[in-house]
């Protein structure tokens, strides 16, 4: 059963194979024929660089998946693995104290029932997307109000809120539902982190009343293959943000938080280790000009056939101007 992801920008090739999607992100501008047969996240942001309008990242399975759809999931199973994608909208949270935080909780709630309904119980890698990250409401940073929401459910599901707690990422676009898709199994993660920087979950309170709930990376496992998801990744050294105002040295140390990350990930992995250039990456750049910078630095350390899509989206920090994230997998021996 393996996994494979595959970025297209032509979903033609694909519809022979459907029965064998796990599931998918569109980014950029969303196909006409949105009613994909499998579950995907719209992230519904300019793509850089790229003279198509939409980019497709799919998840493809040897095997054939099981479908289903339940408290507004939708989601495909293939043995001990299960992807989904749950969309909210803030307004029907309307009567909540904090509307986002609520939202996020229910969000998160429905997941961890699904998983566990499926006897599915380690949530491996959490993809975040959320309108205007960063504008405040009611006092509190957008963001911060989705932390509370996260860690909420994590305490209430009985998942750890530190320690082993999946990769992921928590993006803002410009408009849209609160967007969340998932990925978990039936064998637990290897959570990494990174010894540049304090985990995220270790935060001090100034970031927020609540830490965010998430990994710098993961090591996920199916029968003999080996899948790393390299978390958002910023310029962040300890738990401060460095580099403000500097779009080429932010991407070039959210590049050495990756390389330690995966440094640390190679002592872990039970296979081959892994090589920065050969990573498929997305990069998230808050503002469209700084973009050629980005590229730069970026082809720069990875060579320009590195695989990499490049979007136009909000960081999480109000002075964070780049965000990079990456994933690799790597068929293991009988073992
Ligand atoms: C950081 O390191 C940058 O809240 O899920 C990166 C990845 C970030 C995931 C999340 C946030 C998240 O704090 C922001």
């Amino acid at each position: 059963m393996k996994l494979t992801l595959t970025t297209t920008k032509n979903s033609a090739w694909l519809t022979g194979a459907a029965g064998r999607v796990l599931g998918a992100s569109y980014i950029g501008l969303q196909p006409a024929d949105s009613a994909a047969g499998w579950p995907r996240q719209s992230i519904i942001a300019p793509l850089l660089g790229c003279t198509s309008e939409c980019v497709q990242e799919i998840w493809q399975l040897e095997g054939d998946c099981h479908a289903g759809e339940i408290d507004g999931i939708a989601y495909r199973r293939a043995g001990g693995l299960l992807f989904g994608v749950i969309e909210l909208d803030e307004a029907d949270f309307a009567s909540a104290a904090a509307p986002l935080a609520a939202a996020t909780e229910e969000a998160y709630r429905r997941i961890f029932r699904l998983m566990e309904r499926e006897g599915l119980p380690h949530l491996w890698r959490v993809w975040n997307y959320l309108a205007e990250i960063n504008r405040e409401s009611d006092g509190l940073e957008r963001y911060r109000h989705f932390n509370i929401g996260r860690q909420e459910a994590f305490l209430a599901c009985h998942h750890e809120a530190s320690g082993n707690v999946p990769a992921a990422c928590a993006i803002g676009l410009a408009g849209g539902p609160l967007s969340i898709a998932f990925m978990a199994g039936d064998q637990p993660a290897v959570p990494i982190e990174n010894p540049r920087q304090i985990s995220a979950y270790n935060y001090p309170a100034t970031y927020g009343p609540r830490s965010p709930t998430f990994s710098r990376a993961a090591l996920a496992y199916l029968p003999g293959q080996e899948i790393l998801f390299v978390s958002g990744t910023a310029s962040i050294v300890g738990h401060q943000t460095v580099h403000p105002d500097d779009a080429s040295g932010q991407c070039a140390e959210s590049l050495a938080n990756i390389a330690a990350v995966v440094e640390q990930a190679n002592r872990a992995s039970r296979g081959q280790p892994y090589a920065l250039e050969n990573l498929s990456y997305r990069v998230y750049v808050r503002h469209a000009a700084d973009f050629p910078a980005i590229r730069d630095v970026l082809a720069g350390r990875l060579g320009a056939a590195a695989e990499v899509v490049y979007l136009q989206a909000d960081i999480c920090r109000a002075d964070l101007l780049v965000e990079i994230e990456a994933m690799a997998s790597q068929s293991l021996g009988n073992c």
